[in-house]
Parts: structure tokens; sequence; C-alpha cells
């Protein structure tokens, strides 16, 4: 019999945080289903995505432990989700914990812990510490660097 399982997310600039849920959540049964945030509703939840919807759902969908992606475009889409495509399980992050238990009445619920020391937010600052490096400090730690290089010569 099989069992399908759900979640939700972003999954923007795709990591190995996301790629340990979907892998931990597919234990759960064999037939796993992401609904991917578009970029619509992701304005709804106060995000801006690095990476364009239809890039972030190809990604997902390449990943071996996915059977099938499907636009995230509300809150309120769980429900007919989870009862239109027979789903067994709904699994998600616990940052989350507590957010979708009123989703046991028809499925159950299972919050995973996240993998601590990477998120988009964090992979994003570093991208934006490295676009704040100055042209000037650029062109000195250039300097320096061709200094030793003719110093090894
Ligand atoms: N996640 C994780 N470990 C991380 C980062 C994220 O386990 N280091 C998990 C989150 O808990 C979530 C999933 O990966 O279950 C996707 O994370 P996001 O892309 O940040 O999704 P989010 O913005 O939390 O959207 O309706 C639910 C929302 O769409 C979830």
């Amino acid at each position: 019999m099989t069992k399908k399982i759900i979640t939700y997310g972003t999954f923007d600039m795709f990591h190995i945080g996301h790629l340990n849920l979907l892998k931990r959540i597919y234990e759960f049964g064999d037939e796993l289903i992401v609904g991917v945030s578009t970029d619509e509703f992701n304005a709804t939840k106060g995000k801006k995505s690095l990476i364009p919807f239809e890039q972030r759902a190809q990604i997902v969908e390449a990943i071996q432990y996915v059977s099938k992606v499907i636009p995230e475009q509300s809150w309120e889409q769980k429900k007919h989700d989870i009862i239109d495509l027979n789903i067994d399980i709904f699994v998600i992050g616990d940052d989350w914990k507590g957010k979708f238990d009123h989703l046991e009445d028809i499925c159950r619920v299972i919050y995973l812990p996240r993998t601590e020391g990477v998120s988009t937010s964090l992979l994003k600052s570093s991208l934006n510490s490295i676009r704040n490096i100055s042209k000037q400090d650029l062109i000195n730690a250039f300097d320096i660097l061709d200094r030793l290089r003719k110093d090894l010569e």
C-alpha cells in the first residue's frame, strides 16, 4: 500500500538542509509530493526568493526522493491537497512546530529537526558581504597577491 507524504517550502538556493529534510521525509513513506512556494505566495510570507519559482520547482523535482512538485499558492491549500492527493503524512521542519497541528484531523503530522548551521538567509548574507567589498579593497588585495607571486618566483 503506497504511503504518500507531502511537505511544503520555498527551497530557495537549494542547500544541504533542504536535501537532508527531503531525504528524511522520504523514510516515512514511498511517494513524496512537495509544494514549492510560488514567488507570489512568498511575497505573502514576507520572503523574496533569489531563485525564481520555475527554477526552484525544477531543482526540487530533480531530487531522487521527490515524486511530484505542485505550486504552493496559499496557506489554505494544504487541507485540499491532503484530501485530493490522498496524503497519509504531512512532514515539515520543526521551525514550524505546532503551526500545522490542525491537519491532524486528516493526516499524521510530523515535525523534523532542522539542519543546524545552514539556511538560505545565511547564504544570502554571505553573498551580500562579498558584494559589499569595495573596489579599492579588491585592488589592494590583488596587489598583495601579485607581490606575493613575484616574491615566490
Ligand atoms: N529546513 C531544514 N533545515 C534548514 C533549512 C530549512 O530542515 N537548515 C527545512 C524547513 O524546516 C522546511 C524546508 O526545509 O521544512 C523548506 O524550508 P524553506 O524553504 O525555508 O521553507 P519555508 O519558507 O519554511 O516555507 O507552508 C509552509 C511554508 O511554505 C514553508
